[in-house]
């Protein structure tokens, strides 16, 4: 077995200590942070996601699991953040109100900072009114929402709402994901773009930011 399989599979069964010693063992053989990231961590996450939807498992061995991958996250985070770049814009983040999944929520912080983008992360659990709040105290031009439950995907209609009751529609953009939200979701609901991971929601803010965000 591969140490990225390795990695996957101790996740699955929660185990925290060794998570975050077989990726500090990944660092030293070379990996690169974005497979141990991809192939392991998130890997892993996708089967307990799974086992949790066909009841093969349960919420306190799903807790312990994101305990593992925040056991990995802490040790990946310095490498795939850089410090020190100019500031490439800055972005209000958070997983809307109801929602306390925030895995994917700060992976998308970390690739944004690594990116050089400024973010104000405020945690989960936010209420519409704090995004836009925020955006307006900090004078940030991009709203990122993230939301892991089907029930609490309508949020971000009331923020995309929100942001046009206040006229701030075009210079502030918002961008929306998580799991369950796709690029059909974020039309419909007139949001500027959907990011389908971290990666790709780095893309699609830079993508704001040179159509003038
Ligand atoms: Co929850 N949970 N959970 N959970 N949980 C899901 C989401 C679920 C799909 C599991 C399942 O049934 N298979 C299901 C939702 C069903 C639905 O709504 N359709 C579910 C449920 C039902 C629940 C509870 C209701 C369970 C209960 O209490 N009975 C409860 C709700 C709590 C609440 O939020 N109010 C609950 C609780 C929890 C825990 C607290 C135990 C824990 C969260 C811990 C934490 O986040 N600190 C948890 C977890 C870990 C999961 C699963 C297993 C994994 C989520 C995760 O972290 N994935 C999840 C199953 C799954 O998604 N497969 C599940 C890894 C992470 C890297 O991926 O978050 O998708 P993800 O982020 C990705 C992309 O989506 C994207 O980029 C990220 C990196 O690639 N992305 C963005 C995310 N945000 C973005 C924003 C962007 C752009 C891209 O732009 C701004």
């Amino acid at each position: 077995m591969n140490i990225l399989s390795e990695i996957a599979g101790s996740l699955e069964r929660g185990e925290d200590d060794r998570v975050g010693a077989l990726v500090r063992q990944a660092l030293e053989e070379g990996r690169a942070p974005l497979e141990i990231l991809n192939q392991g961590l998130i890997a892993g996450m996708d089967v307990v996601g799974e086992q949790f939807r066909q009841r093969e498992i349960f919420l306190p061995d799903v807790l312990l699991a994101a305990r593992a991958m925040y056991a990995g996250l802490d040790l990946l985070q310095p490498r795939l953040a850089r410090e020190g770049l100019p500031s490439a814009g800055r972005v209000v983040l958070g997983s809307v109100h109801g929602d306390l999944h925030d895995i994917g929520k700060n992976l998308v912080g970390i690739m944004l900072r690594g990116a050089g983008f400024e973010v104000v992360d405020l945690g989960n659990d936010v209420p519409a009114g704090r995004f836009v709040d925020a955006a307006q105290e900090h004078g940030a031009s991009i709203i990122g929402l993230s939301a892991l439950l089907t029930t609490t995907m309508p949020v971000m209609k009331e923020v995309v709402a929100l942001v046009r009751a206040r006229g701030l529609a075009g210079r502030v953009k918002v961008i929306v994901g998580g799991a369950p939200v796709s690029a059909a979701w974020a039309r419909e609901i007139g949001a500027d773009a959907h990011g389908y991971d971290a990666a790709n929601a780095v893309e699609r803010v830079r993508a704001l930011m040179a159509a003038g965000a």
